[in-house]
């Protein structure tokens, strides 16, 4: 197929995207007013790691799932060979969440929503990985200062997912391709919105290497804390995207 037609493709990926994306702006809104209290954040702060992580584990997981939804309510993702539409999500999904990331995130206060309230950074001291969670935290805030609307993360976290060069991928050319299409519409979209489109875009695709350094970041923890801490019981998922075992059949994006 050819992506010309791209009125349709942007409205089948914005569609998908309001199908998957978990909490509308007004309920992101509406949960903006319950902030974890001290007290609160101080009790994951002095959590064992190891329970804090698995908690993460568990979050994460579940924002992941939804990105997978976004996928497969694509019609354009799924029409790639299931060998790339798997690589694109191993290697993807996490930096999606991440982009999702920052709509949860509220600029006045620097705070996220997690587990039902809107928390400090100091929530995640506890896990030792400093770097990984300022770096999430700064990356959600560059995005939301951007104040995209909802179909401009919708096809921005899109681009993010059919990013062409991920290794091992059969279709990068198509790939590489469909992604200057939405990444043209989106330029488009800003013309209405913004005062510099081509800056906004620039400061996009910048955020793209971040977010990919972001994920490797993530993936090296990943194993450091399997390692370490190897009697929480992980989420399939998260273990199966994660973990990197050439000889593991994928089983659990069903
Ligand atoms: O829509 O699924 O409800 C963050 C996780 C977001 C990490 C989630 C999280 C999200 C990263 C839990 C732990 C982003 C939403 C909620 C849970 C993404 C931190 C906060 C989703 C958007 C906000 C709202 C800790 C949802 C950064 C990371 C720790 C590691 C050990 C990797």
């Amino acid at each position: 197929p050819n992506f010309n037609i791209s009125e349709n493709l942007v409205s089948n990926i914005c569609e998908a995207y309001y199908k998957t994306c978990q909490y509308s702006r007004e309920e992101l809104a509406s949960y903006s007013k319950a902030v974890r209290s001290q007290e609160g954040t101080l009790q994951f702060q002095n959590m064992a790691p190891d329970q804090l992580w698995g908690l993460c584990a568990e979050k994460i997981t579940e924002a992941i799932q939804h990105v997978v939804e976004f996928a497969k309510h694509s019609n354009a993702f799924m029409s790639f060979d299931q060998h790339d539409q798997i690589i694109l999500l191993k290697t993807g999904c996490l930096e999606v969440v991440l982009v999702r990331m920052a709509r949860a995130f509220n600029i006045t206060n620097q705070t996220v929503l997690f587990d039902e309230k809107y928390t400090p950074i100091e929530t995640f001291r506890s896990l030792g990985c400093d770097d990984l969670i300022s770096g999430m935290f700064e990356m959600a805030k560059s995005i939301a200062e951007l104040n995209l609307t909802e179909d401009q993360i919708a096809l921005f976290s899109f681009a993010v997912l059919i990013t062409g060069d991920r290794p091992g991928l059969w279709e990068s050319n198509r790939l590489n391709k469909l992604q200057s299409v939405v990444l043209g519409s989106l330029q488009e979209m800003f013309h209405k919105t913004h005062s510099d489109p081509p800056d906004i875009l620039t400061k996009l695709v910048m955020n793209m290497l971040n977010l990919r350094n972001l994920s490797r970041l993530h993936s090296k923890y990943f194993l450091y804390f399997k390692h370490h801490f190897v009697n929480v019981s992980l989420p399939p998922l998260y273990k199966e995207l994660f973990f990197v075992d050439e000889n593991q059949p994928p089983q659990h994006f069903a």
